[in-house]
C-alpha cells in the first residue's frame, strides 16, 4: 500500500474496501465472475469519485452503481458495517477458501492425498457443506505450511533431485528452477519450474505427455505429494523432500508449479519467470521503447501502425537482451 494516496482515493475508502472485499469472495468463493466484476467496477468508480458519498442514492448516479449496490452502501454508511459480509468473515468454508485461495493462487483443492485434506470443490457447494466440518485446523494446518519460506539449501537439493529425474526419464528434457531461486535469493516461496522438450514447439500439437510423463514420475518416487491443478501445460502441487533417515526431521510441503513451454518461447519464458516481476516491467518497458513488444511467450517487433509483427527468433536469454540492446544482467541482478 503506498503511504501516498491521493485525498480523492482515501474518501471513500470505507466503502470501496467493502466492496472489494465482497468481490473477492464473490470470485473465490462462489465463482460468481459477474458479481466480482459488477463489485470491482463500481469500487473503481468510486474510488475516482471526488466528493464523500453521503447516501445510496448520491452512489447510484455513478456509473456501475446498481440499486442493490446502494443499499449496502447505506447501510454501510448508517451502521459502520455490513451484515453480509460480518457473515461471510464468520463463515468457516469461506475464510477457509480465501486463505487456501492466498496461498495456493487458485481457489480450490481438487484432490489430495498426502496432506489429509478433504476433497475439496467449491464448483459444487453441496459438498463444502457436507465437508465443513473438515474445514478446522487439520484441513488448514498443512496448508499453513505454504508460508513458511523454503531456505536455499533445500532449494538445491529439490533442484538436483528433480533435474536427475528429468534426465531419467528423457535426456532431451531441458528443465530450469525459475523465479527468485534463479535470482540467487537466500529463500523462496515456491518452486518454478520451466520445462521444455526439442519435439514441441508453438508449431507442433500440443504434448500433455510431455508434462504429465514428468508429473507422475516424480509421483510415482513419492516427491510430488499432492495435486492443486493439472492442465495441458501447467502443473500446480505439493511436493515433499523425503528425509535422510529417522533422525532426521520431516522436510515441509513446498509449493510447486511445472510449466511446459514449446521450446522456440522457452527462454521468453525462463526470462520472465525469473523476474523479478519489477525487472520484467522494465525491461518490457525498455523493449516498447526499442520498438518490441515482450511478453511470456515472445518477443516481436512493433510496426510503425504498433502492429505486432513475427515473433523473433530466441536461442537464449541473451538473444532477447541483445534484439532490444539491453545491457545483459545474470539472473542475480535482476532484482529490478
Ligand atoms: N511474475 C511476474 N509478474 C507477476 C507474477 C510473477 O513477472 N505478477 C514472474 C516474476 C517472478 C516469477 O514470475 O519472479 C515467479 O513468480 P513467484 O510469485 O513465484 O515469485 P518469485 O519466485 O520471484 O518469489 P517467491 O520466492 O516468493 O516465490
Ligand atoms: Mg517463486
Ligand atoms: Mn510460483
Amino acid at each position: 500500500m503506498s503511504k501516498r494516496k491521493a485525498p480523492q482515493e482515501s474518501l471513500n475508502e470505507g466503502i470501496t474496501d467493502f466492496l472489494v472485499e465482497l468481490a473477492n469472495y464473490e470470485k473465490n468463493v462462489n465463482r460468481a465472475i459477474h458479481k466480482y466484476n459488477a463489485y470491482r467496477k463500481a469500487a473503481s468508480t468510486i474510488a475516482k469519485y471526488p466528493n464523500k458519498i453521503k447516501s445510496g442514492e448520491e452512489a447510484k448516479k455513478l456509473d456501475g452503481v446498481g440499486a442493490k449496490i446502494a443499499e449496502k452502501i447505506d447501510e454501510f454508511l448508517q451502521t459502520g458495517k455490513l451484515r453480509k459480509l460480518e457473515k461471510i468473515r464468520n463463515d468457516d468454508t469461506s475464510s477457509s477458501i480465501n486463505f487456501l485461495t492466498r496461498v495456493t493462487g487458485i481457489g480450490y483443492v481438487a484432490s489430495s492425498t498426502s496432506l489429509n485434506v478433504v476433497y475439496l470443490d467449491i464448483y459444487s457447494k453441496k459438498r463444502i457443506i457436507r465437508n465443513q466440518n473438515a474445514l478446522n485446523d487439520q484441513f488448514i494446518g498443512p496448508l499453513r505450511e505454504f508460508e513458511k519460506r523454503i531456505p536455499r539449501a533445500e532449494m538445491e537439493q529439490m533442484e538436483t533431485l528433480i533435474l536427475g529425474e528429468l534426465e531419467k526419464i528423457d535426456t532431451d528434457y531441458i528443465g530450469t528452477i525459475c523465479g527468485s531461486y534463479r535470482r540467487g535469493a537466500a529463500s523462496s516461496g515456491d518452486i518454478d519450474i520451466l520445462l521444455t522438450h526439442p519435439n514441441y514447439t508453438s508449431q507442433t500439437e500440443k504434448q500433455p505427455k510431455l508434462l504429465h510423463a514428468v508429473v507422475d514420475h516424480l509421483e510415482s518416487i513419492g516427491f510430488v505429494t499432492d495435486t492443486l491443478s493439472k492442465g495441458d501445460t501447467k502443473f500446480m502441487g505439493v511436493c515433499q523432500l523425503q528425509q535422510g533417515d529417522e533422525d532426521e526431521e520431516e522436510y515441509l510441503h513446498r509449493r510447486i508449479d511445472i510449466r511446459l513451454i514449446p521450446k522456440d518461447q522457452y527462454y521468453c519464458g525462463v526470462l520472465y519467470f525469473t523476474g523479478s516481476d519489477i525487472f520484467n516491467k522494465n525491461m518490457r518497458t525498455h523493449a516498447l521503447e526499442k520498438g518490441f513488444t515482450l511478453n511470456e511467450y515472445t518477443i516481436r517487433p512493433l510496426g510503425v501502425t504498433g502492429v505486432a509483427g513475427e515473433p523473433l527468433l530466441v536461442d537464449s536469454e541473451r538473444d532477447i537482451f541483445e534484439y532490444i540492446h539491453y545491457k545483459y544482467r545474470e539472473p542475480k541482478d535482476r532484482s529490478e
